[in-house]
């Protein structure tokens, strides 16, 4: 069998992208997608990222597999890139164009905002602990500013789900974490039993964040657009930033707003078409 495929990045996080239009079922099963993402002994990608026929009021719908092959809900980035992808499928190009695309964590809908620029309305922050899930803060409604002990060291932790879980942790200098050593034992910590995914931030300034990611099945990623969002709604709560935030990663820049009255989160930034192939 062949596959045709295109590749396309957001900020460096980069996924393999499958026209699967024709059909609900994803045309892979997560151990090809695995295979697929291995960046020597396949095309390379930080996931897989099916575009689905949509179903009652999505046009589309989403499903992706992380690098190692499991399903997380959302992915921020990717959203980006599918919208990019449909709308380079359909040809096109009108700005103000919008999608509303059926995921595991309910309807998301990027809007194409011109210069290559995409403005995701992500949803709402799901932040009691159930939801996350954590079982850090029992019977609380958010999990702010809560201690977790990980590699000796003892952490204050704000957890938020963008449908999928994030453990954001705010440092003096996010650039002498060990990531590598580090993310491993936050993802897998027992305290989440889905796992997670896990943000280092420094506040640059109240309204600029800088932030590192270990992501939950596919490990270091140059950026992670639920991460970002995550990271901005965890600084409200702890106090540390404003609703609306440049958050620089180590691919580039996203703007964060997390619109607390219409209670959604909104993303900007961009998606990229690196090349097409067939497998
Ligand atoms: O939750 C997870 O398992 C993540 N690895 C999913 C991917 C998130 C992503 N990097 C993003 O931008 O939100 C795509």
């Amino acid at each position: 069998m062949t596959l045709a495929f295109t590749k396309y990045h957001g900020l460096g996080n980069d996924f393999i992208l499958i026209d699967n239009r024709h059909s609900p079922q994803p045309c892979l099963d997560p151990d090809d997608a695995a295979r697929l993402c291995d960046r020597h002994f396949g095309v390379g990608a930080d996931g897989v990222i099916f575009a689905l026929p949509g179903q009652g009021e999505a046009d589309y719908a989403m499903r992706i597999y992380n690098a190692d092959g499991s399903e997380p809900e959302m992915c921020g980035n990717g959203v980006r890139c599918l919208a990019q992808f449909l709308a380079d499928l359909e040809g096109e190009t009108s700005v103000g164009k919008q999608y509303r695309i059926h995921t595991l964590a309910g309807l998301i809908s990027p809007r194409l905002v011109g210069a290559g620029q995409i403005r995701v309305d992500m949803g709402p922050p799901y932040l009691s602990p159930e939801r996350i899930p954590t079982t850090l803060a029992p019977g609380e409604d958010a999990v702010v500013n809560q201690t977790l002990t990980v590699a000796g060291k003892n952490w204050l932790v704000t957890c938020v789900s963008m449908g999928n879980p994030h453990c954001v942790a705010f440092v003096e200098d996010a650039d002498v974490v060990e990531l590598s050593h580090i993310g491993p034992l936050f993802e897998r910590h027992p305290v989440f039993p889905k796992k997670t995914n896990v943000e280092f931030i420094q506040v640059l300034a109240p309204d600029h964040l800088k932030m590192r990611v270990w992501e939950r099945g596919a490990g270091i990623t140059l950026a992670c657009g639920t991460g970002a969002c995550a990271a901005v709604v965890a600084g409200v709560l702890a106090e540390r930033c404003r609703p609306r935030c440049r958050v620089d990663l180590p691919g580039g820049a996203l703007e964060i707003e997390w619109a607390q009255a219409e209670g959604t989160v909104y993303m900007t930034g961009p998606a990229q078409r690196v090349f097409t192939g067939v497998h």
